[in-house]
This record gives C-alpha cells, sequence and structure tokens, in this order.
C-alpha cells in the first residue's frame, strides 16, 4: 500500500488557536476482527455495520505552545484513566501529525451511550478524535475530503482497530481480502453496495452486563497468536466476509442471519478456546441466544443476534419489524438486561465535523 497520500504536507501556516468538534458512532461487526500483529494490522478482514445513536461528539481545543501537553474530560469532568491509551495513540500517531504536537491541547468528550453500560467507546472515541485532527489537518494542507477521511480512519486503527470502521457508513470494511478492491490492512474503506433492507437495519441492544470485562479485547486479540484454531479461523473470517458482501447486496435475510450468528458464536468460541481460555458471555446472553431461536422459529421475523467482546447482545432485524421485537424483548427478553436497560440503534452514515473556529 503506497501511504504517501497520509503524509504531512503544509501549504499555510498554522493557526494560532481554535476548537474544532466532531462526532463519529459506534460500530458492529459482522465479520469479526480477532487477533492482530504489531502495530495494528488485523490478522483478517472485518466489515461492520455503523450505527448511529451510540455516538461520541469530541471537541478539541488548541494553543500554539513550545511543549505539547493534553488534558483529557469526559462530561465536562477531567478523567484520567484513559490517558495511558490516548497517550499510546498520540505517540504513535506523531510522525503523520508533526502539527499537533505544535500546541497544548484538551480534549473534551461526551459519548450518547450511558457511562459503564458495557458498551465499549474507544471506536466511537477514537474516530472522533482522528477525524478532528485530520480536519485541523485539512485547514493547513491541500488534502481532499477523501483523504481526511482516509487519514481518520488510518490514525483511528492507531488508537483502537475497530475504529477505523467507524468513519464510514452504512458499512466499512478493514483489512485486506484479495478480492476486494482497495481493502487494506492500514485503513478502512467505505462499503455502500447494500440492498435497501440494510440501509435502516435495526440494532437494540440489550445490556446484559454492564461490569467490565474480565480480558480486554487486546489481550483477547493477543491470545490468537498461538491458538490452535487460528489458521482455520482467519480463512474463514475471509470467506464469511465475501460472503457478507454478497448477502449485503442481494438482502438474503436467510443467509444474514447464518453468517452473523456463527461469527458471533466462533468469536467467543476462539475465546473459549485459548490459552488461557476464557467466558465473556453472562448466562443471560445464553438465555436471550436462546429465547431469539425460538421466537424466529414460532414468528416471521427474520431476527438475529450478533455479539461484541462482552455478554451484551446486539439484536439485528429490519426496520418493519420494530414494534414486534420491541414488544418481543418488553415481553420476554428485559428480565435479562442489567436494570432493563437496552438501546434502540440502527445503521448509519459515519463521522462528521459539527463545528469548527480557528484564530
Ligand atoms: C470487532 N472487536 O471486529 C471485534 C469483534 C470485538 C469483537 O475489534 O486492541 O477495541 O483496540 O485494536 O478494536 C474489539 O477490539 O481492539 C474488536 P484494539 P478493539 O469489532
Amino acid at each position: 500500500m503506497n501511504l504517501d497520500k497520509l503524509k504531512y504536507k503544509p501549504v499555510k501556516i498554522l493557526p494560532n488557536l481554535g476548537e474544532i468538534t466532531s462526532v463519529s458512532p459506534s460500530n458492529i461487526a459482522l465479520v469479526k476482527y480477532w487477533g492482530k500483529k504489531p502495530v495494528q494490522i488485523p490478522t483478517n478482514p472485518s466489515i461492520s455495520f455503523t450505527l448511529k445513536n451510540c455516538h461520541t461528539q469530541t471537541s478539541i481545543s488548541f494553543k500554539k505552545s513550545n511543549s505539547f501537553t493534553f488534558d483529557f474530560y469526559i462530561d465536562g469532568k477531567p478523567d484520567t484513566s484513559f490517558i495511558p491509551k490516548i497517550d499510546s495513540f498520540f505517540n504513535r500517531i506523531k510522525d503523520f501529525t508533526p502539527f499537533l504536537f505544535k500546541y497544548q491541547i484538551q480534549i473534551n468528550t461526551k459519548n450518547t451511550f450511558p457511562h459503564s453500560s458495557g458498551i465499549a467507546s474507544s471506536a466511537s472515541g477514537f474516530s472522533a478524535l482522528s477525524l478532528a485532527i485530520t480536519q485541523l489537518e485539512q485547514k493547513i494542507t491541500d488534502i481532499s475530503n477523501e483523504d481526511k477521511f482516509l487519514k481518520a480512519s488510518y490514525l483511528s486503527r492507531l488508537g483502537s482497530g475497530s475504529a477505523s470502521r467507524s468513519l464510514y457508513g452504512p458499512c466499512a470494511i478493514w483489512g485486506h481480502h484479495e478480492d476486494i478492491n482497495n481493502s487494506n490492512n492500514e485503513f478502512a474503506i467505505p462499503h455502500q453496495d447494500i440492498h435497501s433492507v440494510f440501509k435502516n437495519y435495526q440494532d437494540t441492544i440489550l445490556i446484559i452486563d454492564k461490569g467490565v470485562k474480565k480480558v480486554s479485547s487486546t489481550d483477547g486479540h493477543n491470545l490468537m497468536h498461538d491458538h490452535p484454531f487460528s489458521k482455520e479461523r482467519f480463512s474463514q473470517a475471509k470467506k464469511n466476509l465475501k460472503e457478507t458482501i454478497s448477502i449485503l447486496k442481494k438482502g438474503n435475510l436467510e443467509k444474514f442471519i447464518a453468517v452473523t450468528e456463527s461469527e458471533a458464536l466462533t468469536l467467543h468460541a476462539m475465546m473459549m478456546t485459548s490459552n488461557p481460555y476464557f467466558i465473556l458471555m453472562k448466562e443471560g446472553t445464553l438465555s436471550v441466544i436462546e429465547k431469539v431461536w425460538e421466537f424466529r422459529k414460532s414468528s416471521d421475523v427474520p431476527l438475529s443476534f450478533t455479539l461484541d467482546a462482552g455478554a451484551n447482545v446486539h439484536l439485528l432485524y429490519p426496520e418493519k419489524y420494530k414494534q414486534s421485537v420491541l414488544n418481543f424483548i418488553e415481553m420476554e427478553l428485559i428480565v435479562y438486561c442489567e436494570n432493563q436497560q437496552y438501546i434502540c440503534d440502527e445503521v448509519g452514515s459515519g463521522a462528521n465535523i459539527i463545528k469548527e473556529n480557528y484564530a
């Protein structure tokens, strides 16, 4: 991959100060990224639905300075828990964004989804931050809008792999696949060739467990290195990605259900067969899966589930079945949700800039 596009080529002088605000959504993988090599290179390609309602809004305010510093606030309050991850992100992007290091910056971030709901904010958080940074770059270079998003995806990947996919909707592909044009390991590409049924596909997220995961995704990815089934898994993911692309185009819901549910269970099977092994699903996760299967059998609703690296269950279905699925959740699934909590989301269009000013 020729990464020349990513080089910083200033043509104007840096603003003295300013503020840029971006918004970026979370995403849910249909074919899962699980396994990586240094630095943030996926061991198989993945594809996701970009979400709409679960998003992060991030403002960076910056002021010229002789030394680089950053402060980080969530919901208006200083937060130190994310500092190490952001620090390592800044170290990784330094060579690509030297302009950033001429400033003192303050990062203010807020999520639309509740804190400690068990929904990872790293995808929406790193993609929002990266887009704000490349927006500043665009102010001082001739970078096109297309390359601004491409670079934001590249930078996001260095923060958190799945974040690279959040820039683009309705779907994004990250990771090289020999049969997919432009697919690569460095940044995600938008995937828009999808049937109308998927354009507003629903994702209702059942919060089964709000707790902090016992094994982080980064540790889980690393356990794929010496995993006895990794070779098979990586080729299965490639095959499933090709099939998913065809399913998304044709709108074949039966096949969509089969591939996405298999991907979700395979992801967790990889965890259960790692050394050391671990389980992130809870009893409620399995109960919900059983209920979804029963419901699908006894109704005409093509409801399916997928899982992230955690206990929560994402229910995926066409928009026209929204009311019957919500009734089903209220009647039968809500007992498995912590504090009866679930979040209604749907496929969305990716990240954007909502405000900027400079002096
Ligand atoms: C995914 N997950 O494709 C998969 C499926 C979770 C399960 O990407 O170490 O937070 O920051 O690159 O992106 C979660 O891993 O991991 C993830 P890092 P990330 O969405």
